[in-house]
């Protein structure tokens, strides 16, 4: 008999998330399929630099999530073993900035992406990418799979309809529809407007006599970090499981945003108090003070375990930028 290949499709697949899971899966025989919107303004290079280097490896297909007739043509036309939906509109101040479009194309993409597989290839094994954002002011520290919902921003609001919108396809229809309840996960890919990767080109530009200064909002806040090359190995889990099921991904540890300027700067031997200040112009109309994940389901249930430490993070965020950085310094 021969083995058939397995064919995933990712959404979001030029993202952080995106790159690390495309690359996993080929690394076990997938066939990777990925969908990319078309822009009007292409600017291709820094689109696609995520994936550049495996380009010629997955197969690419245009459709947008605000469009149903494009993801049902994609669906109808292509057969796939998996679907991870990972584009999203993840930005939570972006989602204060433009409710309405972060509810679209968070909440309807979602629906209509899994409606299209509902109705043209059901069998299709789905992943939905929640979030940590949809706990928001919390009611109990660590937060596992059986914690209230109570979201504090568009985004979290976003998250949680998306996620019930993947068990409901799950109970309604007997689709094999999981969800990751994933906190925040980080990396060298990271976009430059999210806090890790903020702090961490901070950090090397100011050692390289780029910048004298570091703005940031809330210093306070926590947040369980972990590296998003171990994230992605647990959606890929999910999908392995006989049984759909929503799992919590997580380190386990907590670290304020203070603690991380802190680890950053001291990888290029700073003190952050003399560099880094906090604005109001960072500062959200609503707050997540603290998130800390439990995990436990999703290490017993998949024998998922993370191999990257917060230290190993910081430190592979920080020497990247500098190698970046360094070379910028150069062509200047
Ligand atoms: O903020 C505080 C900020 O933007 C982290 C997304 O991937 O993870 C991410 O959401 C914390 C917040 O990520 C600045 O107020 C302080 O408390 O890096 P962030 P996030 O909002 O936690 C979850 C799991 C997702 O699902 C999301 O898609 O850091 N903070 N000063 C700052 N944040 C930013 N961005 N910039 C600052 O200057």
């Amino acid at each position: 008999m021969p083995i058939e290949v397995k064919r995933a499709l990712i959404t979001g697949i030029t993202g952080q998330d995106g790159s690390y899971l495309a690359e996993h899966l080929l690394s076990v025989g997938y066939q990777v399929h990925g969908m990319a919107r078309r822009v009007a303004i292409p600017e291709t290079e820094d689109r696609f630099k995520r994936i550049s280097h495996i380009m010629d490896r997955i197969t690419l297909h245009s459709a947008s999530l605000e469009n149903y007739a494009s993801l049902y043509r994609l669906v109808a036309n292509q057969e796939f073993t998996e679907c991870y939906h990972l584009a999203a509109q993840s930005f939570v101040p972006d989602s204060f900035a433009d409710e309405f479009t972060s509810m679209e194309t968070n909440v309807l993409g979602t629906q209509y992406l899994i409606a299209a597989l509902r109705d043209v290839q059901p069998e299709c094994r789905v992943y939905f990418a929640g979030s940590s954002e949809m706990f928001g002011e919390v009611r109990q520290v660590p937060q596992d799979e059986q914690t209230n919902f109570h979201p504090r921003s568009p985004y979290g609001i976003s998250k949680v309809a998306g996620f019930h919108l993947a068990r409901n396809f799950r109970e309604a229809y007997d689709m094999h529809c999981s969800s990751g309840i994933l906190f925040n996960h980080e990396s060298p890919r990271r976009g430059s407007e999210f806090v890790t990767r903020k702090i961490a080109s901070g950090a090397a530009k100011i050692f390289l006599g780029l910048e004298t200064e570091l703005v940031l909002g809330n210093l306070e806040a926590r947040r369980d970090w972990g590296h998003a090359a171990d994230y992605v190995a647990a959606m890929s889990l999910m999908l392995q499981q006989d049984d759909p099921d929503d799992y919590v991904v997580a380190s386990g540890e907590d670290h304020s945003v203070r603690d991380f300027c802190e680890a950053a700067f001291s990888c290029v031997d700073l003190d952050y108090r003399d560099y880094v200040r906090s604005d109001p112009r960072f500062m959200r109309p609503a707050e997540v003070s603290r998130l800390l994940g439990d995990a436990t389901k999703a290490r017993e249930k998949l024998g998922w375990q993370p191999k990257y430490t917060f230290q190993d993070l910081v430190r592979e965020m920080v020497e990247h930028d500098l190698d970046m950085w360094s070379k910028y310094r150069y062509i200047r």
